[in-house]
């Protein structure tokens, strides 16, 4: 007997598992006028420090939160933590993604309602996280300057899954000669009109661009949840 068919009916249960709690907690950030944005990028492309400085900058006039996602310490946690937001670690043990699920234990002590943004970083690599939605309002794929141009066309999936690509450590690209309109095509021709921000963390290029795109979002997406501003 051949028991691909039963491995393929396993995964389609836990996704189908996934999106029952992930549109729950859809309806859970919409209803509380909290917008929701999950970061996924390969390892070390960014997450942390994109988010750590979000997360500061955002802080004097929201109130910002975030889960982050690693198979096995709590660092990014305590690096997040040092913008004064509330963050809480998931460890996944041996699971290379978040599952809405884990989120949803995740936030159990926290009041939705008295959040404006809450931010999830993913577990780092540019497969598994695909597949798993996780009731986010926004997904953002992180691809860093010094990881090569090709990485939408080598993992079109994970960019297919997501809303925004932000093309981060934009410091060091004359250093790897990073091939900017190389990497933009790459990633309009996986999904196609997506939009784009490229920055540094470091020096805070490119942020303000994005920030804003933020707010709108949350703006918008509130008034048509039709929670007061
Ligand atoms: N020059 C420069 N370095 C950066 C920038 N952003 C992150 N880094 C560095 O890149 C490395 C990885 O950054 P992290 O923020 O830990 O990346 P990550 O995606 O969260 O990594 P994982 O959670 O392990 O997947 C660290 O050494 C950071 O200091 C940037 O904008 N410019
Ligand atoms: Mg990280």
């Amino acid at each position: 007997m051949n028991a691909e068919p039963r491995l393929v009916e396993v995964r389609k249960n836990v996704l189908k598992q996934n999106d029952v709690v992930a549109r729950a907690l859809r309806g859970r950030f919409r209803g509380a006028g909290v917008l929701a944005v999950s970061l996924v990028s390969s390892p070390g492309s960014g997450k942390t420090a994109f988010l750590e400085k979000t997360l500061t900058l955002l802080q004097p006039r929201y109130k910002v939160a975030a889960l982050v996602g690693d198979l096995a310490t709590e660092n990014d946690a305590a690096r997040l933590a040092r913008s004064q937001a509330p963050v809480k670690q998931i460890i996944t043990g041996t699971v290379c993604h978040l599952e809405a699920a884990m989120v949803q234990n995740a936030l159990d002590e926290w009041d939705l309602n008295h959040l404006d943004f809450l931010f999830i970083e993913n577990v780092g690599n540019l497969v598994c996280p695909s597949s798993y939605d996780l009731g986010e309002d926004l997904r953002f794929v992180l691809l860093s300057v010094t990881e090569g141009e090709d990485k939408p066309l080598k993992y079109p999936t994970i960019f297919n899954s997501a809303d925004v690509a932000i093309i981060t450590k934009s410091d060091l690209a004359s250093a790897v000669e990073f091939d900017e309109a190389a990497a933009r095509r790459n990633i309009e021709a996986v999904r196609p009109g997506m939009e784009i921000f490229k920055l540094s963390a470091k020096t805070g290029e490119g942020i303000d661009g994005y920030l804003r795109f933020l707010e709108n979002r949350r703006t918008n997406s509130r008034a048509a949840a039709g929670v007061p501003k």
